[in-house]
């Protein structure tokens, strides 16, 4: 040996100083998709999982990190899986949504998805992208930070991951309400961690509880995994406050209830400071749209302090008070109110454009096909579009047909702006603008693009929020309003310096959001809303992101395992 045990030591400790945790062998899950059992609402049925858990197994990292996922479908059916928030830099491959960036891991099949973190920070999830699956298949995604939190350390963290359970099979839902043309069925339950909470029959001995010690404070690491409602969020006699949303920290928000869309993720601080007892967290619907049906039940979770609690002086935990189901002002009097937190990080909001696209969201119908019945309004079917496309999804996966240079899979032509002008939030629009054209048209976008997006939502058929949510990157939510936008009136009072960076925005019934990201990842990346009855029906389309001239500006070339078509 010609150096030293003392050079030796110290090799190694120059290894293990110079380059940290963060150069271990990454991480390696194994996420085995397969039916198992579950009982909820009194009855008994079978439900996709991962590993067999509901929900499924938590990721945690810290900032920065990589790991992979081994993939097994050991189901029955054609499934993917996508890290909610993850911008994945480069590399779309493993990003999930079916037949936009992968075709199907189909049954038998395996994939390894290599997951990338960055600049994410807070709490992320992932969950299935293929037909309804993600009902039941998602989990919560943890980045700690590398050193410290914006706020004091608490003393736990708790994943809340809100949910929607159907008594029958969530497959034949799907399948039932794209065959009729009407809305899908109301599930029977929200769940909190899989539970709904002792007002739903045989659910009590299930209810979810937070143990809590008086005098601590505990980060609750909230996810709405519901498939279709927005919720309102209280617990009795405490105060929230919200310090980060999809992978960001935002200023500190106290309020008495939060709301969370479908896609979003909320960090809160719950302080256990009140009389030691228990109390209940709630968890009911905002549901905005005119005679649109939604579940109107209310799921429980137990907030139980430590030692001696006075139960006799509350038996049962009381509820807190939620806004009224349809109270659009509550729901976005706190969405206005979250702002950035640029101290923590540079944040770089694109001061103005390059790119302005403003983009329709409405409800719509497709006449009946002759010698169908359809169980939409006046025997029509359902539709949704983004600029009056709604959207198709190809056979073979966009990605690869961008990557091979496939044509006849995609069009180039995602139109900037609505084809149409009209009041797209007036109380009455002529019943001929309700029906949408069907294409499979993206958006292309110039590596370092500034790109603004403008989500106007309309009154066709019935206006409703919508939950926006982009792949591949966060923006931030310059402004939002009520009825038309109005790029000269509303421009300047965008918030430029401390807006929320999120990549999933809530655009207000009737009205606009607008938000501003920097095109800086090339690849494909899928932009829908949340709520899946709306992406089931065609509120959707893509960005092509194109390559940048640096080497690290490059869409990477595609694992040796995608799945085929
Ligand atoms: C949906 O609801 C309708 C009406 O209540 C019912 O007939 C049908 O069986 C339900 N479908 C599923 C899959 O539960
Ligand atoms: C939803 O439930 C609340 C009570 O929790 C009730 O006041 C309201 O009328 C219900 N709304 C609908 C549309 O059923
Ligand atoms: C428990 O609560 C009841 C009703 O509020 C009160 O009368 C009683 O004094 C309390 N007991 C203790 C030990 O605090
Ligand atoms: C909410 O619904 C109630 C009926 O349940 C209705 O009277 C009220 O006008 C609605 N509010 C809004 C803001 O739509
Ligand atoms: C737009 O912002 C960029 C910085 O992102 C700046 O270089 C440019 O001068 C600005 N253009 C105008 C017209 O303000
Ligand atoms: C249904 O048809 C009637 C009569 O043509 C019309 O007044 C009504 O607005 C239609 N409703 C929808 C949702 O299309
Ligand atoms: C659009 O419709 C809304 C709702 O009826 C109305 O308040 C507004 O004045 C209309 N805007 C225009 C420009 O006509
Ligand atoms: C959407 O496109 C269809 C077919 O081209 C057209 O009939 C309809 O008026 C358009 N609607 C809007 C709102 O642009
Ligand atoms: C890309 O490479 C350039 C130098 O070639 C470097 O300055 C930059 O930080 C790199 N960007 C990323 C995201 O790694
Ligand atoms: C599963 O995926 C394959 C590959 O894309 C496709 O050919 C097949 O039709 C899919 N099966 C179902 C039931 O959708
Ligand atoms: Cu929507």
């Amino acid at each position: 040996m010609w150096f030293s045990k003392k050079m030796m030591f110290f090799i190694i400790f120059w290894f293990m100083a110079s380059v940290g945790a963060h150069s271990l062998p990454p991480k390696s899950y194994e996420f085995v998709v397969k039916e198992a059992s579950y009982t909820r609402l009194c009855r008994t049925k079978n439900i996709l999982t991962v590993n067999g858990q509901f929900p499924g197994p938590t990721i945690s990292v810290h900032k920065g990190e990589t790991i992979y996922v081994d993939v097994y479908n050991k189901g029955r059916y054609n499934i993917t899986l996508h890290w909610h928030g993850v911008k994945e830099p480069n590399n779309p491959w493993p990003d999930g949504p079916e037949y936009i960036t992968q075709c199907p891991i189909q049954p038998g099949g395996k994939f390894r998805q290599k997951v990338v973190f960055s600049t994410e920070e807070g709490t992320l999830w992932w969950h299935a992208h293929s037909d309804w699956s993600r009902a039941t298949v998602y989990g919560a995604i943890i980045v700690y930070p590398r050193r410290n939190y914006p706020f004091p350390k608490p003393h736990a963290q708790i994943p809340i991951i809100f949910g929607e359970w159907w008594k029958s099979d969530v497959r034949k839902v799907y399948t039932e309400f794209l065959q009729s043309g009407g809305s899908p069925n109301n599930s029977d339950a929200i769940t909190i961690n899989g539970q709904p909470g002792d007002l739903y029959p045989c659910s009590k001995s299930g209810t979810f509880k937070v143990n809590v010690d008086k005098g601590k404070t505990y980060l609750l690491r909230m996810v709405n995994a519901a498939m279709n409602l927005f919720l309102f969020v209280s617990v009795s006699n405490h105060k929230l406050t919200l310090v980060g949303t999809d992978g960001s920290y935002t200023r500190q928000l106290t309020r008495n209830y939060i709301v969370i869309a479908p896609g979003q993720t909320m960090d809160v601080l719950l302080h256990a400071n009140q009389k030691p007892n228990h109390y209940y967290m709630a968890a009911r619907a905002y549901s905005s749209g005119l005679a649109v049906p939604f579940d109107n039940t209310t799921a429980t979770a137990i907030i139980q302090y430590s030692g001696k609690c006075n139960i006799t002086s509350s038996p049962s935990p009381s509820l807190p008070d939620l806004p009224y189901y349809n109270d659009t002002d509550a729901a976005f009097k706190f969405y206005s109110s979250i702002r950035g937190l640029p101290e923590k990080f540079p944040h770089i909001v694109p001061p103005n454009y390059s790119t302005n696209i403003v983009t329709t969201l409405s409800i719509n119908t497709f006449p009946c096909r002759k010698g169908q019945t359809c169980d939409g309004p006046n025997t029509t079917r359902l539709a949704s579009s983004m600029n009056n496309i709604s959207f198709v999804n190809p056979s073979i996966d966009i990605l690869e047909a961008y990557y091979y240079h496939i044509n006849g899979v995609f069009g180039w032509r995602f139109p900037s702006f609505p084809p149409l002008m009209f009041n797209f939030t007036a109380d009455y629009l002529p019943l001929e603008l309700e029906i949408p054209r069907r294409g499979t048209e993206v958006k292309v976008l110039r590596f370092g693009a500034r790109v603004q997006v403008v989500f106007q939502g309309t009154n066709l058929v019935a206006g409703i929020d919508h939950p926006m949510h982009l792949h591949g990157f966060s923006f931030y939510v310059v402004g939002y309003g009520k009825g038309n936008f109005n790029e000269k009136m509303h421009t300047q009072d965008f918030n430029l310096i401390d807006p929320p960076l999120v990549n999933t925005v809530a655009v207000p019934k009737n009205g606009w959001a607008a938000v501003r990201f920097t095109a800086t990842n090339p690849g494909v990346w899928f932009m829908h809303c949340h709520l899946d009855r709306h992406l089931s029906w065609g509120m959707e389309t893509v960005f092509i992101v194109k390559n940048g001239k640096r080497s690290n500006q490059t869409l990477l070339p595609p694992p040796p395992d995608m799945p085929p078509c």
